[in-house]
């Protein structure tokens, strides 16, 4: 097949990782503006090279024809975790999704690979709008932890430097590093509470003074300079005690304050 018409069959496959990868990243960035914790740490995709696809037809037995029933990753996304329960937190929101619909789930956490490899894949159709109307196409989105992916990745590239056959030594390794790996998931879900309030706290109080900060360069605009400045003064010593009820409190005043200033200048 030549290269022109690999690129038009690749072609609303690259739609669809740009659409799923902007929909997965939006979802942290909502549950980041909710204040909120969220499942999705990190979003990566890409659309599987001619190469992988021709390597993967000759492995699997598969007709030019039936690529695209067949092959179901020409689309791949992964979504990263910062812990193994936040995994079963996005299989959720897949699920209660209008525009993905499942085809499969593989679990390979529970039981994971021969190889060691762990990971959550989920097979989806997905339309996308091209210039010839809407396409139904698969994609599989991998979904892991931050630890189960260092693993993943490790391991893919020494597949790639043996083709297949990783010299026995090296093979051990990676089993132990996959033990380790499991090991490593399991203690940092003993501290998923501290960590995912330590973590929230911190947004809240960046998002607070990102807030009080945007406000204050307006005021400069049209408040009184030697007000501002003793407003400046008093958010820098209530900045530095920490406290956020405090934060919360002066953000308020600070509001009321802007918000007199708005109506005066509409008066
Ligand atoms: P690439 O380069 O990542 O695209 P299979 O018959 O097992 O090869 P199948 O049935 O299509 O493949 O699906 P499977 O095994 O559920 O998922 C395939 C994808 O999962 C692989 O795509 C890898 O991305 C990942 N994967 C599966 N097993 C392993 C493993 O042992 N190590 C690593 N690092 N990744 C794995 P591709 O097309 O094989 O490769």
């Amino acid at each position: 097949m030549e290269l022109q018409m690999w690129r038009e069959i690749l072609c609303p496959y690259d739609l669809a990782v740009e659409e799923l990868k902007l929909k997965f990243v939006h979802i942290m960035n909502e549950y980041r503006t909710a204040g909120r914790y969220s499942p999705i740490e990190q979003v990566d995709g890409r659309v599987k090279s001619i190469s992988s696809i021709l390597d993967k037809m000759q492995r699997k037995k598969i007709n030019i024809n039936e690529i695209e029933t067949d092959l179901e990753d020409i689309a791949g996304i992964r979504v990263i975790c910062q812990f193994v329960e936040d995994i079963d937190r996005v299989v959720e929101i897949i699920e209660q999704r209008s525009d993905m619909e499942i085809k499969t789930k593989k679990d390979y956490i529970t039981k994971a690979k021969d190889s060691g490899y762990r990971s959550f894949h989920v097979i989806i159709y997905y339309d996308v709008d091209t210039i010839y109307g809407k396409k139904k196409i698969q994609a599989e989105i991998q979904i892991r932890t931050l630890a189960m992916n260092f693993w993943a990745t490790v391991e893919h590239s020494l597949q790639y430097k043996y083709k297949e056959n990783i010299p026995e030594h090296i093979t051990e390794k990676l089993m132990n590093a996959a033990d380790a790996i499991v090991v490593l998931d399991k203690e940092m879900s003993i501290v998923r509470d501290e960590i995912m309030d330590a973590q929230n706290s911190f947004r809240k109080k960046a998002n607070i003074v990102s807030e009080i900060l945007s406000t204050m360069q307006n005021l400069y605009k049209v408040a009184n300079k030697q007000e501002v400045i003793k407003i400046q003064d008093e958010f820098y010593k209530i900045y530095e005690t920490g406290d956020m009820e405090q934060l919360i409190h002066f953000n308020k005043q600070l509001d009321i304050i802007a918000e007199g200033y708005r109506a005066q200048s509409l008066s």
